[in-house]
């Protein structure tokens, strides 16, 4: 049946259209000499420029003049709401002292924390608005945003009320998190338990009341919760209807992995130590396994997450910056896709799916973003470039020239 397209339509003719679609049976799904059209933030069609229905488009036209268009980049894991920095606590890896012994001493999170207690909720925004627009810059349509630099309930609700307001402030989508199992607060210390009740008890349930947070995160390793602590905060999270996430198996090997798939996480984070019996239970469950390479270059570990186990199970991967200023200060998905190849052994076409069509599954919105097909938001970007591989093995060298989120086109 022929479409029937109107004046409010919107036409990106002459390009060629990396859809990350794996039923398009090419690699990154890519369609040459096509075009895609846009109704109310949704893509309704993608047809080849020489398709009669399009003859005469009767509403907006772009003419991409042969150039690249991709999904845009969804950065599924960042901590980028903080105050202070932590500058000093690398001057001190630089001298040897590991990054579990700074913690374990007060600097590493407890420090960001002091420093992100300290600001008013308009001098934090102030703070995460230029580290957004940087991801924004290069290319990020939608980012993930976790709290857990607060530790109070008083400050995890003005973090992800910073969160939904840089959402809401700028053209990009925020996914919020709530992290509040990042650390144990000095006020809390040798007390987890106390505080993970507290967590329960008064967080989760306003936070699912007042819609501040998406999903709930567990910092789980032996420096922050146990397997048994993670588990009362994931059930207390899907009694109250959000997401479930994990930073699993990071540092060492705790079980954390197979627990977030028990209860149908939408990622475990980290993985270096995932196991056999991690990766059953992923699998079992959907669960993506989101890969953090700059965290583990930025602390020199020599362990890397299992890629070919993952890749052997069926497992789908995503790659995210980890933004936050101890363990991964780097507003890059780009150099993310870049370590994801030369750190990890991912191929550039699992690095650009893991940027998009895993990332927006590790989000829990793969049926709407993540990849450019009919019936998907249109959220995409338009690059000059001759080859798609471009986007991750060059690194600083161009922008994308047309950055359009819910079909809304603006300047990059
Ligand atoms: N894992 C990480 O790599 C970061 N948080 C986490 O749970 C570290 C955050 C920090 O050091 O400030
Ligand atoms: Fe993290």
């Amino acid at each position: 049946m022929a479409q029937q397209y109107s004046a409010s339509d919107h036409i990106w003719t002459n390009a060629r259209i990396a859809t990350l679609d794996p039923a398009i049976g090419t690699e990154y799904g890519l369609l040459n000499n096509h075009a895609l059209v846009v109704r109310d933030g949704r893509i309704v069609a993608l047809a080849p420029c020489c398709d009669p229905d399009l003859a005469s488009f009767p509403g907006e036209l772009t003419d991409c003049q042969g150039g690249l268009i991709t999904p845009g980049f969804i950065d599924c894991h960042t901590h980028l709401i903080y105050g202070g920095n932590r500058a000093a606590d690398f001057v001190q890896r630089m001298r040897g002292v590991p990054y579990q012994e700074i913690a374990r001493a007060g600097g590493g999170i407890l420090s960001t924390v002091k420093a992100t207690r300290a600001l008013s909720e308009e001098q934090l925004f102030l703070k995460a608005r230029p580290r957004l627009l940087a991801l924004m810059h290069e290319g990020c349509t939608t980012v993930e945003i976790k709290s857990g630099y607060g530790l109070t309930v008083r400050d995890e609700l003005k973090m992800l009320r910073v969160a939904r307001r840089l959402g809401r402030e700028l053209a990009v989508r925020v996914v919020a998190t709530l992290l509040a199992a990042h650390a144990v607060p000095p006020e809390y210390r040798g007390r987890g338990d106390a505080y993970v009740d507290l967590i329960c008890a008064e967080l989760i349930p306003r936070v699912a009341a007042e819609g501040l947070a998406d999903a709930v995160d567990v910092f789980c390793e032996t420096i922050a919760f146990t397997v048994k602590q993670a588990e009362r905060l994931l059930a207390s999270a899907r009694e109250h209807g959000l997401g479930i996430k994990m930073h699993a198996e990071q540092l060492s090997a705790s079980g954390s992995a197979a627990l977030a798939a028990s209860y149908g996480a939408w990622s475990a984070d980290h993985l270096e130590y995932l196991d056999e019996d991690g990766l059953v239970a992923m699998r079992a469950s959907g669960t993506v396994a989101t890969l953090l390479p700059g965290a583990l270059y930025f602390l020199r570990e020599s362990r890397t997450p299992p890629v070919a186990k993952l890749r052997e199970y069926g497992i789908r991967m995503a790659l995210a910056t980890d933004l936050n200023p101890g363990t991964s200060p780097f507003a890059s998905i780009r150099l993310m896709m870049n370590m994801g190849c030369l750190l990890l052994g991912l191929t550039p076409e699992e690095a650009l799916a893991a940027v998009t069509r895993n990332a927006a599954a590790a989000l829990g919105c793969g049926d709407r973003l993540g990849s450019l097909a009919v019936g998907k938001e249109a959220d995409l970007l338009l690059w000059n470039l001759e080859d798609p591989a471009q986007l991750l093995c060059e690194i600083g060298i161009g922008t994308p020239s047309r950055r359009v989120v819910r079909g809304e086109a603006g300047d990059a």
